[in-house]
């Protein structure tokens, strides 16, 4: 057993860090503890107090709690399809932090605009300003640094999923073809089928899942 995962289903930044687990990692090279945000377990939190998903343990006992750290790890271990492509990693670098800054603040109030200032459609124009420049990308390459997959596409499609999720009649009526082409690419992949699978909440009691799976 190469690692402990500390994931949840549901979560985006989880499952960036399952796609690249599953991806670089041999079958059932990690013990994956299925966590529930409202009941997290101790194990968890004694090892990260910050107690967010995804949280890698390793096998030396050094602890990884950053979803894009937990991929670049994976990546090290093996990439036989560069998704680290090195010549592109600063727009890379670049584009995942405008996901995960702007993109990811206004997806988190137009999923609950109700609970917020603005309204849904507020936030979802404040979202747009992402879903063009992926679309404008998009428009040119198959892929968001070119004709292959690489980090940026898995770290980032997770929550463009979610902002499609949100008032799907709106994302698959609106503008956004090139990108909707992407992201159903992603949807209907046998790595992400293989990373969205039901689990049990863990406990120390239950017996461990092991992950990456064979299908
Ligand atoms: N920067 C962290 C963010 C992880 C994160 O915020 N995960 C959410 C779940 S999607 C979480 O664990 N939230 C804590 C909570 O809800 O208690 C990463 O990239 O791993």
């Amino acid at each position: 057993m190469l690692a402990i995962l500390y994931s949840f289903r549901r979560c985006p930044y989880a499952m960036r860090a399952r796609l690249a687990l599953a991806y670089a990692l041999k079958e059932d090279a990690i013990e994956l503890r299925e966590v529930v945000l409202k009941d997290k377990p101790q194990a968890l939190k004694s090892i990260s107090p910050k107690a967010t998903v995804p949280v890698l343990q390793l096998k030396s006992g050094q602890v990884i709690d950053e979803s894009l750290d937990i991929m670049k790890w994976a990546l090290s271990v093996n990439d036989e399809k560069n998704w680290l492509l090195e010549s592109c990693q600063t727009n890379m670098q670049t584009l995942i932090a405008h996901n995960d800054g702007d993109f990811k603040w206004a997806l988190d109030r137009y999923k609950y605009a109700d609970r917020h200032e603005h309204s849904e459609e507020h936030y979802r124009k404040l979202g747009e300003v992402f879903l063009q420049e992926l679309e404008l990308r998009l428009q040119t390459t198959k892929f968001l640094m070119g004709d292959n997959i690489c980090m940026a596409d898995m770290a980032i499609f997770p929550f463009v999923r979610q902002f499609a999720h949100v008032n799907k009649d709106w994302f698959f009526n609106s503008e956004y073809k090139a990108l909707m082409a992407w992201l159903d690419f992603f949807l209907e992949s046998d790595l992400f089928k293989s990373i969205m699978k039901k689990y049990k909440k863990w406990t120390p009691e239950e017996e461990s899942v092991l992950f990456p799976h064979a299908d």
